[in-house]
């Protein structure tokens, strides 16, 4: 009856959430296996009110499972994918590794949900910034289509992982006690910051932009199906715990108001629109995070084009970005 599942980086930032959007979701899991590094085999994890032991992982995991949900960085999504695809399991991955292949679906099921039939054992689940913004602008691309992007990101630490999240807390808390510090996630201190560098290491590319800025022009142009799409993206990391922010300036190939936008994203699937300047209504990090949806916001006309809008675009880059985008593509799989 129901469907086995494993979840890889169990013990992280995404498999937690993981774990917790199958329970709330009811997805209809009839065993799960939960694995991670050998550091964590052996702790118990919760799912549904039950213990569930950590297992190492290892090629020979992925006996039986039906669904293998993937977050535990590109490296091991490499190494170990084909192995659950060898043992007959449809993978769901939420690392870059196979984002760009040409035989990848790369799917937001609120986008270009019907490609997930397309794959050949593994389905991308797209970078966090990428899938909330791509959100946002589908319903102005089908109405208008979508020419040029600049956006600017204000991206949570969660990001980066479960232990980013307490190094941003214990660096906040020594700084604010006037203690020394040592750091070993970000390159440069991030308590009371913003750093223009994603990821943490390796970022900058020969043309001088980062990783997680090309992901998002790449990215973008693979899930509208549209290779014109220009797009230009500054990542910036930002002491959020969770939930990133967006400046989106988007060019059509006609004029739209901000009220017929208002209109069309208001109408959308998976969005909320909150826009009520005149009470100080917009999207908020602290509101979205826990939430599923991609919330959008001061919504008003770009002064410096003739046919452009400015968005401010909210989500919670573990749920939308990563956990729950993920498991909706399962669900649309077993569907
Ligand atoms: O490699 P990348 O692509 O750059 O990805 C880097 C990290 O980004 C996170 C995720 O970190 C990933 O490892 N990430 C990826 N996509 C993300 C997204 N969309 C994302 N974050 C947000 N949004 P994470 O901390 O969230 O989760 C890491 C998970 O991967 C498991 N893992 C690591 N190596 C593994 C492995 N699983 C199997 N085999 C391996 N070789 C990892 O499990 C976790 O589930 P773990 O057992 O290694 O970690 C459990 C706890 O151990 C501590 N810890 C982690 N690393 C170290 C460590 N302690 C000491 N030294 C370390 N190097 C942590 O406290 C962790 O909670
Ligand atoms: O490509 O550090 O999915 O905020 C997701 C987390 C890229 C980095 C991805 C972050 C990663 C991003």
């Amino acid at each position: 009856m129901g469907i086995p599942v494993a979840v890889v980086g169990a013990t992280g930032a995404v498999g937690q959430e993981m774990i917790r959007t199958l329970v709330d979701r009811k997805f209809p899991v009839s065993e799960v296996r939960l694995l991670a590094s050998e550091r964590s085999a052996g702790k118990k994890l919760n799912f549904n009110g039950r213990d569930v032991a950590v297992e190492t992982l290892t090629h020979d995991s992925f006996k039986g499972i039906r669904i293998a949900l993937f977050s535990a960085g590109s490296k091991i999504s490499k190494e170990f994918a084909p192995s659950a695809v060898r043992s007959g399991a449809v993978v769901v991955d939420n690392t870059s590794a196979f984002r760009m292949q040409a035989d990848t679906p790369l799917v937001v099921p609120e986008v270009n949900g019907h490609q997930i039939r397309e794959h050949h054992g593994i389905i991308a689940n797209p970078n966090c910034s990428t899938i909330q913004m791509v959100v946002a602008l589908k319903p102005l691309h089908d109405a208008a289509r979508v020419t040029r992007v600049i956006v600017s990101t204000y991206q949570s630490v969660s990001g980066a992982g479960a232990r980013a999240m307490v190094e941003m807390l214990e660096e906040t808390r020594a700084l604010l006690d006037k203690k020394p510090y040592r750091r070993s996630i970000f390159p440069h201190q991030i308590a009371f910051n913003a750093l223009p560098q994603i990821p943490q290491k390796n970022a900058f590319m020969p043309n001088g932009y980062t990783e997680e800025e090309m992901k998002m022009v790449n990215e973008t142009r693979k899930i509208l199906g549209d290779p014109t799409i220009r797009v230009s993206a500054t990542t910036v990391r930002i002491p959020v715990l969770r939930s990133h922010s967006e400046s989106v300036t988007v060019e059509l190939a006609r004029k739209m108001s901000p009220e017929e936008a208002r209109q069309l994203l208001a109408q959308s699937p998976g969005v909320i629109v909150v826009d009520d300047p005149a009470h100080e209504r917009y999207p908020l990090a602290c509101e979205a995070a826990g939430r599923g949806e991609v919330f959008v916001g001061r919504i008003r006309e770009d002064l410096s084009c003739e046919h452009g809008l400015v968005l401010w675009v909210v989500s919670d880059n573990l749920l939308k970005g990563a956990a729950l985008n993920a498991v909706q593509i399962a669900e649309k799989l077993i569907e």
